[in-house]
């Protein structure tokens, strides 16, 4: 069985999507992983299949009914799937990486996507779901934030990359933002290659490009680079070491 998505949405058009084009789409013609999405309308209730209303307490907005996507999740989960049941909200943990890496080595996630204010809470703690955010902005659904979830989980999956990527370099397989890259030509608008990646020298290119990494990480992301000091400090792994989806080898000092 290869890695599957069921995903409850109101807008299932939206599925694949980006998902079917690139590196993913042509995995998804390969049978690597699948997807499955379900309207959730089709458990809404009376003549206009309503799915929302308004909140107890007052305020703005409509609230997802309980009754309604219980009864999408019952229809569409077997009893003991192994797979994370996962809702995509603005007040969930943010994902990370590792999250990512703890996904694509499972059997595969459902996806639950909200609109509107989002969920009636009980449905929440019912179901015991886990409440994931993509960042600190607010999307108008869980849709594209559910394609940000998949996406980041499928390119980890074996055969989906075209392997010409090394995980231990990139972002974030060290807690680290990556180096910056170049290409030809040698020299573009008076802007020279910084000369050690010519020089053939593959210990002064690597030193050079951990030390690039290091300090962007320090410049944009003091959040990353503080995690970074506190792990180097107590000779702990890299987050994506513990997830035992990447390589453990070190680049540099
Ligand atoms: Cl998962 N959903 C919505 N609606 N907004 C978000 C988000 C999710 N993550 C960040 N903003």
């Amino acid at each position: 069985m290869s890695w599957h998505a069921t995903v409850l949405t109101l807008f299932p058009e939206m599925f694949p999507g980006p998902l079917g084009l690139s590196l993913a789409g042509r995995a998804l013609e390969e049978g690597r992983w699948s997807i499955e999405t379900h309207d959730i309308r089709t458990h809404g209730l009376g003549r206009h299949r309503n799915v929302d209303d308004t909140p107890f307490g007052g305020g703005a907005g409509m609230v997802m009914r309980p009754d309604v996507i219980g009864s999408a999740i019952a229809a569409h989960r077997p009893a003991g799937d192994p797979r994370p049941l996962v809702y995509l909200t603005p007040r969930g943990r943010l994902f990370r990486q590792e999250d990512a890496a703890r996904f694509a080595a499972g059997p595969g996630v459902m996806l639950l996507c909200g609109r509107y204010e989002g969920l009636d809470q009980r449905v929440i703690e019912e179901a015991g779901v886990e409440e994931i955010s993509i960042g600190d902005y607010v999307l108008s659904g869980g849709e594209p934030a559910a394609l940000v979830l998949l996406d980041a989980c499928l390119r980890l999956l074996p055969g989906v990359m075209g392997g010409e990527t090394s995980a231990e370099e990139e972002s974030f397989a060290d807690g680290l933002l990556e180096y910056p890259h170049y290409t030809r030509p040698a020299e573009w608008n008076d802007r020279p290659v910084p000369p050690v990646l010519l020089s053939g020298d593959h210990g002064a290119i690597r030193a050079w490009r951990r030390a690039q990494a290091e300090e962007a990480t320090r410049l944009r992301r003091p959040d990353l680079w503080a995690a970074h000091l506190s792990r180097r400090m107590a000779g702990r792994p890299s987050p994506q070491d513990m997830t035992g989806s990447v390589a453990t080898a070190s680049a540099g000092p």
